[in-house]
């Protein structure tokens, strides 16, 4: 099967194509790589997440290079490129798993920050194999979401977006005490998620708590556990962490989350902090036609990357 990305009609940014393949994004001196993932056969709820990639891309149309908060030119400072999307296969989410998993290992081996941009949420299944074989050492992983995606399995299969938090805890590197979930709230979580969460020392942040604490304190405590030991860090935006109000564009949406000042701001502490690779899961365009919710999706890139220039540039790994 064919594992190698083509470009896409339009780029993020504008920002050139290249293919997914360490070796040439390392001799261009890529430090910023985005890859489409538009996988929905993981989704246990509505689909249309399949179309997260062309929706951000469609989103950027409106924006330049140069993000003013940080003065800084995003395709210059980070030669950042567009690998386009990993192939997809019908049918066959062993093959399209591969394929993920494939295009994320080249653009995390080639040093680069890698983007990844969903698809449903069980995309970061693949991508956290892949991440655990290129880090020799631990990682830590930050996700926001309304939901713990807590569940071992759903109908005998282990793969869907209802059960990434129980495969990335599974990978050998990554200590489930270095996992942090942010914005967990609402009647879609069920007590048995919540007891494996615990069993597994899994830390949670509910939206209660950033009520209560405020973002800013919620974020330095996971940025504190999550980072404790661990050489790498793996972020997850689940668009459903983030208040319906603001990102309507999502496959369950759920009242009561973040607003977008919020995950900006969070967004923020992490490009400061440094963050190996992050992805922006669960964008579904069908049912947003405002886009405001791909523009939310292009602010947190904008940044996360500008805010981490703006701190003496990437994590060096
Ligand atoms: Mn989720």
């Amino acid at each position: 099967m064919k594992l190698t990305s083509s470009p896409p009609p339009f780029t993020f940014l504008g920002a050139p194509f290249v293919e997914a393949d360490a070796k040439l994004l390392k001799e261009r001196g890529t430090k910023a790589a985005l890859l489409g993932m538009p996988y929905d056969m993981g989704g246990i709820w509505r689909t249309g997440t399949a179309d997260g990639p062309r929706g951000l891309r469609d989103a950027s149309r409106q924006y330049g290079p140069y993000f003013f908060d940080d003065d800084v030119d995003l395709l210059e400072t980070f030669k950042l490129v567009d690998c386009g999307n990993a192939p997809m296969v019908p049918a066959s989410p062993e093959k399209c798993r591969a394929a993920m998993k494939h295009g994320a290992s080249e653009i995390i081996r080639s040093g680069a920050t890698g983007i990844f941009i969903g698809g449903d949420h069980s995309i970061p299944i693949p991508i956290g194999q892949a991440l655990s074989e290129a880090t020799p050492g631990k990682i830590g992983y930050i996700v926001f979401d309304a939901n713990m995606d807590a569940e071992e399995e759903v109908d005998g299969e282990r793969f869907s977006n209802w059960s990434e938090a129980c495969r990335l805890a599974e990978l050998p590197n990554l200590d489930p005490k270095n996992m942090v979930m942010i914005g967990i709230r609402g009647s879609l979580n069920t007590r048995r998620q919540f007891e494996y969460v615990k069993s597994k020392g899994i830390t949670v942040f509910a939206m209660r708590d950033i009520i209560e604490l405020g973002i800013v304190e919620v974020m330095n405590r996971a940025i504190a556990i999550a980072g404790a030991g661990t050489d790498a860090l793996y972020v997850s935006f689940d668009t459903d962490g983030v208040d319906a109000a603001y990102a309507p564009g999502t496959s369950g949406p759920e009242p009561g989350g973040l607003t977008s000042r919020e995950i900006i701001t969070a967004a923020r502490m992490l490009g400061r902090h440094g963050v190996t690779i992050f992805d922006i899961v669960e964008l579904c365009p069908a049912y947003d036609p405002s886009g405001i919710t791909a523009r939310l999706a292009c602010y947190i890139i904008f940044n996360l990357l500008g805010a981490s220039h703006a701190a003496n540039g990437l994590q060096a790994r």
